[in-house]
């Protein structure tokens, strides 16, 4: 049996509207048995039908094992044109797959020149001025029949898009958040079945949003521009191969809509008396709406949807309604969220719902929005009083658990509200569970800060006047986020903007898109975003394409720590925000104790020596010993600076140890010393972390990495105060910014910087992947392609299992001990090869599925190591038996 399923181009099933020149198309094997390895491939592409009469592409049968990111290599691909694609399999037992299903893509509108549409924008200056969200409509007519109709559009500010009345898409959040003077992204939508014989109407709401909205915590607004506007081109096709068009252009209407205000931040207030009943459909009579205006606007920075689509990905309904000490009524959710509450009510014409949204409630039990700062988070909806209404708000969105009710007209019943949970529609691929319900809750709020914090750009924190997208916490999580979900692109746009932003120096702003101002970038561990991210993406994904285009970026920004201050393999200069918040911090500062020149310095390592392994990879061998030769000199003043002759680190905090080790910046002699002088630090300590955004990420690897996995574990098990598990024991369903969000005592840490929903210490999620389960990728052979599993049980916990949905496939690791007996299970999909380490086994106990290792199918080799025993195996499930001492 051998199948081809899960076709993807560009990681997306079925996109519509991208412009890739040459896409890149993956497709699973499923395969009984084992060892089950793809032989060769062919792959057919058809233009406009799935009967693949029309081939465009014909790989023929190509002898290869690739079956991840085949680049398209037939003619160029035609604008607004869909292609279909079939794969067929061979492999090495002599099984053909059947063609599979076949999958498509569909490209953009891929020149400027083909825009005939024209930004447009309300005439009425007033209403251009005031916090209303315009409404945009006009009508078309339809006298043929209609094979296909495509819109392309995109908006300055966030746009809600109907035909005759019903929306085009459940997209949220269009066109998403760019560096909008550069890249602006443009979505196409499949419109076919929403058009009617005779008079139709298109009609869109335009939101304040990210565009011209307030944007961080100093009450800016309008950083990109003032004014919404709206383009849209509209391709209909017809049965007897005639086109039409229809776009903006000046004989569009405008108006007011309900929206009153609409802020992220802020929430939205909604008038349902002004709802202008079926605007959006044909028979609405707009003789008393305004005119248009066509807007001088480029459209040469647009770029078509690179992500995956924002939505409501789940609904939640309330767990409880609670009476607070202050006599308040809260609703709570139960899970600290994002998105925002739908909700039914009924009442007079004028009354109001209105509804505050927080994260946590106080010591008291009190509702509590101080650390939202200036951000309201308030929705207000006036009742138009006709019988049951239904309200969700639009371009806006909260972080929160529980919700105030401020106003309700009659009874406040659970069962009307419905939490609406929104963020970018990524993948789902990988889940960790083990012994310890706590770790699994640690796991769950990991799982949820993602959620929260990955809507269209990677952001901090999902709830007060920041939610922008800090490049340090981006990378710090980016391995983490990797198993969780497809990530890949995602962070392929965020990248581009990221390389779109950087300054005339070259320099990284700490926020991407930026929107910070103008000094404000070019911290060390947040910059080094440059480096990190696309890296991640390479190594998890496989993804050598992101490497190519994020290159210059990359370069750019190791060559701009270089010109820093005078010694060009030392970073001493510039302001940095150092190890964020780590607990050693000097009172009333959020620097950590570890000196700044250390940590810059030692990410100006790192960055050097991934800027050197990617310049190999391209192929670019004058880099790629450039900059070997830049990082062993970085290493060497790191060593000349910050380690004595003797070896031991000049400064005495856990993060300076946990980075030297983790960036190899001591040499072999010295790294006993520096381990052992951590293992020091934290047994002073009480066993406890001090460590910031810098240090946590790398704390149990490093241990783990260097004999003292039974202290990461210790760290890792911890449940009192400061330690992961510290706020499980307080009860958060997120992860949150400080270690001391809420004290022991009940009391907040502050509420100046209080982020209840903030990922950064999630970054614990890929050492219970990577080391607790030991699920990795070869760096060799990326993305998967070969991987180890190399479990590492500790005290504490009897089993562990992860699983992700690499892009070959399923990849499971699961082990168990109890008492003297340890099963290690392993899933390994086809195409891949892996090597497992059992640890603590003696080849001679080991036993595969009831067989000694030399009688299992499928074990192509094993050894005794100082870990255990390694085993090379091909694709298969296995179960691994065997007797432990320890
Ligand atoms: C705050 C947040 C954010 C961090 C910056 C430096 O805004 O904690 O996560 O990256 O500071």
């Amino acid at each position: 049996m051998l199948k081809v399923k899960k076709l993807r181009c560009e990681y997306r099933e079925n996109p519509m509207g991208i412009d890739v020149a040459a896409p890149r198309l993956s497709w699973q094997l499923i395969a009984d048995g084992r060892s089950v390895m793809q032989k060769a491939y062919r792959i057919q592409v058809s233009k406009d039908d799935d009967s693949f009469k029309n081939i465009v592409w014909d790989t023929g049968i190509v002898s290869s094992d690739k079956s991840v990111h085949v680049e398209y290599a037939g003619d160029a691909l035609e604008s607004r044109t869909r292609y279909y694609y079939r794969v067929k399999a061979w492999d090495n037992k002599g099984n053909v797959s059947d063609w599979s299903d076949a999958g498509f893509w569909e490209m953009g509108m891929l020149g400027t020149d083909e825009w005939a549409a024209e930004w447009i924008t309300p005439a009425d200056v007033n209403l251009q001025a005031s916090k209303v969200s315009p409404l945009l409509r006009k009508e078309f007519n339809i006298t043929e029949k209609v094979k296909t109709a495509r819109v392309y559009v995109t908006s300055l500010g966030l746009y809600e898009l109907y035909i005759n009345g019903i929306r085009v898409s459940d997209h949220l959040f269009t066109p998403g958040w760019t560096s909008y003077n550069k890249r602006l992204q443009y979505q196409t939508y499949d419109v076919t079945h929403l058009l009617e014989d005779g008079v139709n109407a298109i009609g869109a709401v335009l939101g304040n949003g990210w565009y011209k909205g307030e944007l961080g915590w100093k009450g800016n607004s309008k950083i990109y521009g003032d004014k919404l506007a709206l383009l849209l081109q509209m391709h209909i096709t017809y049965e007897d191969g005639k086109e039409s068009m229809v776009i903006s252009d000046n004989s569009w209407k405008a108006s007011t809509s309900p929206i009153l205000m609409s802020e992220i931040y802020h929430g939205e207030t909604y008038d349902a008396r002004m709802e202008k009943y079926d605007w959006n459909t044909a028979d609405y009579d707009d003789s008393d709406w305004n005119g248009v205006m066509v807007l001088d606007k480029t459209k040469k920075n647009l770029v078509a949807q690179e992500s995956v689509p924002v939505r409501v990905i789940q609904n939640i309904k309330p767990v409880g309604l609670i009476k607070t000490p202050k006599g308040e009524i809260v609703i709570d959710f139960g899970q600290n969220m994002v998105g925002r509450v739908s909700f039914v009510v009924e009442g007079p014409a004028g009354s109001e719902v209105v509804l505050q949204h927080a994260e946590v409630l106080d010591k008291d039990g009190n509702f509590y929005t101080d650390n939202l700062r200036h951000a309201k988070q308030t929705v207000r909806y006036i009742l138009k009083g006709n019988g049951k209404e239904c309200y969700e708000p639009h371009f806006t969105f909260q972080g929160f658990r529980y919700v105030k009710v401020v106003s309700y007209p009659g009874e406040i019943l659970p069962e009307n509200f419905t939490g609406r949970v929104i963020h970018s529609d990524m993948e789902v691929t990988g889940n960790f569970t083990c012994s310890d319900e706590m770790v699994n809750q640690l796991q769950h709020n990991i799982f949820w800060g993602q959620k929260g914090n990955f809507l269209d750009v990677p952001t901090d924190c999902p709830q007060r006047d920041e939610r922008l997208g800090w490049t340090g916490d981006a990378q710090v999580f980016i391995r983490t986020a990797c198993f969780n979900m497809n990530v890949a692109p995602f962070f392929t746009k965020w990248l581009r903007d990221l390389a779109a932003d950087q300054s005339e120096e070259k320099g990284v702003p700490h926020v991407i898109p930026h929107v910070l101002g103008d000094n404000s970038y070019s911290s060390s561990a947040w910059g080094d975003a440059a480096t990190i991210c696309p890296w991640t993406i390479y190594i998890c994904y496989g993804d050598k394409r992101i490497l190519e285009e994020q290159y210059a970026s990359m370069k750019q920004w190791v060559e701009y720590i270089r010109r820093q201050g005078d010694n060009e393999y030392l970073w001493n200069t510039g302001i940095h925000y150092g190890d964020w918040l780590g607990l050693d911090s000097k009172e009333g500062s959020y620097v950590g104790a570890t000196p700044t020149d250390l940590i810059a310095t030692a990410f100006y390592a790192n960055s050097a020596d991934i800027l050197a392994k990617t310049a190999k990879i391209l192929g670019k061998l004058a880099d790629a010993s450039e900059y070997e030769e830049l990082h062993k000199k970085i290493v060497d003043n790191f060593r000349k600076e910050f380690v004595t002759p003797n070896g031991r680190l000049a400064s005495s905090t856990q993060s300076a140890h946990v980075l030297a080790l983790m960036f190899n910046l001591v040499d072999d002699r010295d790294r006993n010393r520096v381990t052992n002088n951590l293992v020091k630090l934290l047994e002073q300590n009480n066993y406890h972390l001090t460590t910031g955004f810098i240090g946590t990420p790398y704390l149990c690897h490093v241990l783990s990495q260097n004999g003292y996995n039974d202290i990461a574990y210790k760290l890792l098990l911890n449940t009192d105060y400061p330690s992961w598990l510290y706020q499980i024991t307080k009860g958060a369903t997120t992860i949150w910014e400080h270690w001391d969000g809420i004290k022991e005592d009940g009391s907040f840490w502050s509420s100046d910087m209080n982020s209840f929903n903030h990922y950064a210490y999630g970054s614990i999620g890929d050492w219970l992947y990577r080391t607790v389960a030991g699920i990795n990728t070869d760096e060799e052979r990326t993305g998967y392609k070969h991987i180890f599993i190399t479990p590492k049980p500790g005290p504490g916990l009897s089993f562990a299992r992860a699983q992700i949905e690499s892009m070959y496939g399923i990849i499971l690791s699961s082990w168990k001990k109890d008492g003297d007996k340890m099963q290690v299970y392993v899933s390994i999909p086809a195409n891949t090869t892996a090597v497992v380490i059992l640890p603590f086994a003696d080849i001679k106990d080991v036993k595969e599925g009831g067989r000694k290792l030399e009688e299992a199918e499928g074990i192509f080799r094993y050894e005794k190591t100082a870990d255990g025993v390694k085993v090379g195996i091909g694709s298969g499930d296995y179960t691994f038996s065997y007797g432990v001492s320890c």
